[in-house]
């Protein structure tokens, strides 16, 4: 667990609910690797470790993070409970549980109160959370936003790409 006055080079962390969330998680960290933004991965849960969780949270700006990205399924709180602990930008990932396909996770992530944000990307959809963590980051970052504008250009040579596959 985070040391209150520690300090870390890593300026995204990845929480999940469970190493369950990892083979979905992974995809946030991958996509923040293309940019060369270094993350740090952690299993913390708001229901069976919410103390671990206020001490994550709560130091996170203090050691060094610009961004959470938390990933829960089921009754999800953990993206809400850690927006409840920090002013940083946290952006919450549903991830699809066994029983009710995900939109229990997506529900109780989206519908914060006014006042606590959390920003909720698709179900399942860590690619878009590494992402928009990328962007908000890029955002104050003129070589970063360099990165990310070749990356929008590449996805637009890739999509027009696809007409070629529909002429035969
Ligand atoms: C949530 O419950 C986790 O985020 C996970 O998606 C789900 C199942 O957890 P495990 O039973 O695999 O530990 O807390």
């Amino acid at each position: 667990m985070a040391n209150k006055k520690e300090t870390t080079s890593n300026l995204v962390g990845i929480l999940m609910g469970s190493d369950s969330d990892w083979p979905t998680m992974k995809a946030a960290a991958d996509a923040l690797n293309e940019f060369g933004i270094a993350s740090e991965a952690k299993v913390i849960s708001a229901h069976r470790t919410p103390r671990d969780l206020e001490q994550y949270a709560a130091s996170a700006r203090a050691r060094g993070l610009r961004v959470i990205i938390a990933g829960a399924g089921g009754a999800a709180h953990l993206p809400g409970v850690t927006a409840a602990f920090t002013t940083l930008p946290v952006i919450g990932v549903p991830i699809m549980g066994k029983a009710l396909d995900g939109l229990d996770s997506l529900l109780s992530i989206v519908q914060m109160p006014p006042g606590v944000p959390v920003a909720t990307v698709g179900i399942n959809a860590a690619r878009n959370a590494g992402l928009l963590a990328a962007q908000i980051i890029g955002s104050g970052n003129t070589a970063m936003q360099q990165k990310l504008d070749t990356f929008k250009q590449k996805l637009a040579e890739e999509s027009r790409a696809k007409n070629k596959t529909l002429a035969g």
